[in-house]
């Protein structure tokens, strides 16, 4: 695959306007320096309360964020979604703004529904109303398969969500699916398989395990509670799948894709490698925690991304222990251990 180079700037490629939700977020930080490495105007929504705060709520857009334009705008307000349309009149939307941890939204089944379908809502409305040559992109979900039928699943399978989480998801692509068919609007999907990164937020099981390691190496805790173990994803790198986004908005039609690496692995093979990487032996660290079982649990998803392979010329090139390796490191770093 011929992988965009992210960090260099080609100012002459483009001069397109893009508005991207959930900026301050995993993705959206990969996805922002991307988009500004060739030459896009780059514009985020963000809560009015990040910009009170901004060394802890945009701290993953320190490196570049004097090159972004920040627009505070809730996800729960048509108007100010609205605004910010009209204000940006954007070329391309990079929708990504939810609330993302499956886990919470056992415990807020209301607010996950509500900000993530009402939120997606608002935002093609105002597209369709204001900028109706805007290309749109939805974040859709692994998690939309829930309890699937097959294994791997591909653009074809059916959904079966198991949380709230994933039926706002699934909410979400009919909606944007519906956008395309009835008015016409450059809308696409993706459903994107769990990636990770050090930039992954620390309540998600990836980046618990490798900031645990560090702790645990560092002498500052002696053992990491977790959940289920036996749970299996598909895990690749976030910076490669902001990329296959991008790609899906520069297709001469909007569709859909998975985006996956193909490949596996359970919770314990990623702790088993995380601590071994750093020559600890995880069985004496980490407790099972029945607490932190969900109540309905998605068991095991493997994504067939030939479609984007094939159209988009997409491919993921991070592999499993490269990754987990990647993220201990990142969190040891910061430590100052190993
Ligand atoms: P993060 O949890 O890292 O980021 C979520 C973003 O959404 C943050 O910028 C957050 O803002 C914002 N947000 C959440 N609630 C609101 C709200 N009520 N109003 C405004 N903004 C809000 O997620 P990722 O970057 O990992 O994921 C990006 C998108 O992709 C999400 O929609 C997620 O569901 C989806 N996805 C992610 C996958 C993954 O493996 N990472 C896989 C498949 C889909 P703030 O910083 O202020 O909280
Ligand atoms: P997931 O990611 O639910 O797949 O959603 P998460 O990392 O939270 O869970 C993955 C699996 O690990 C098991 N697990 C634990 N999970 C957490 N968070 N904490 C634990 O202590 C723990 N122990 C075991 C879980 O039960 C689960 O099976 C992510 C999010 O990014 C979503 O937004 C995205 O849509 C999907 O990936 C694809």
């Amino acid at each position: 695959m011929n992988l965009l180079p992210l960090f260099q700037t080609a100012p002459q490629m483009s001069l397109k306007r893009a508005l991207i939700t959930g900026i301050t977020g995993q993705d959206g930080s990969y996805l922002a320096e991307l988009l500004l490495a060739q030459g896009y105007e780059v514009h985020g929504v963000v809560r009015r309360v990040a910009l009170e705060d901004p060394d802890h709520r945009l701290s993953r857009l320190k490196e570049f964020r004097s090159r972004l334009v920040l627009h505070a705008a809730s996800l729960e307000s048509y108007a100010s979604m609205h605004r910010v349309v009209h204000e940006v009149q954007p070329d391309e939307c990079y929708h990504l703004a939810a609330q993302s941890f499956v886990s919470y939204s056992f415990d807020d089944e209301f607010s996950t529904l509500n900000t993530n379908i009402n939120g997606t809502h608002f935002l093609l409305a105002a597209v369709k109303s204001l900028r109706p040559e805007c290309r749109f992109y939805f974040a859709g979900s692994s998690e939309m398969f829930g309890m699937a039928e097959t294994v791997p699943q591909t653009e074809e399978t059916r959904f079966h969500p198991r949380s709230s989480y994933g039926i706002s998801k699934v909410a979400g692509f009919d909606l944007t699916r519906n956008y395309r068919e009835a008015y016409g609007l450059y809308a696409a999907s993706g459903i994107l398989f769990n990636h990770e990164s050090p930039r992954r937020g620390f309540e998600f099981v990836t980046r618990k395990i490798t900031a645990g390691v560090a702790r645990i190496l560092a002498g500052k805790s002696h053992e990491l509670p977790l959940g289920n173990l036996e749970a299996k994803r598909d895990w690749g790198h976030a910076r490669e799948y902001v990329d296959a986004m991008w790609r899906m908005l520069q297709q001469a039609e909007p569709d859909d894709y998975v985006v996956a690496t193909g490949e596996c692995h359970s919770v314990r093979e990623f702790v088993d490698l995380a601590f071994s990487h750093v020559g600890l032996d995880y069985t004496r660290y980490v407790i099972e925690d029945k607490q932190l079982y969900r109540p309905a649990e998605v068991n095991l998803l493997q994504g067939d991304a030939s479609k984007a392979r094939r159209v988009l010329g997409w491919e993921s090139q991070v592999r499993f222990a490269d990754l987990v390796k990647e993220m201990v490191d990142a969190d040891c770093l910061a430590l100052g251990v190993k």
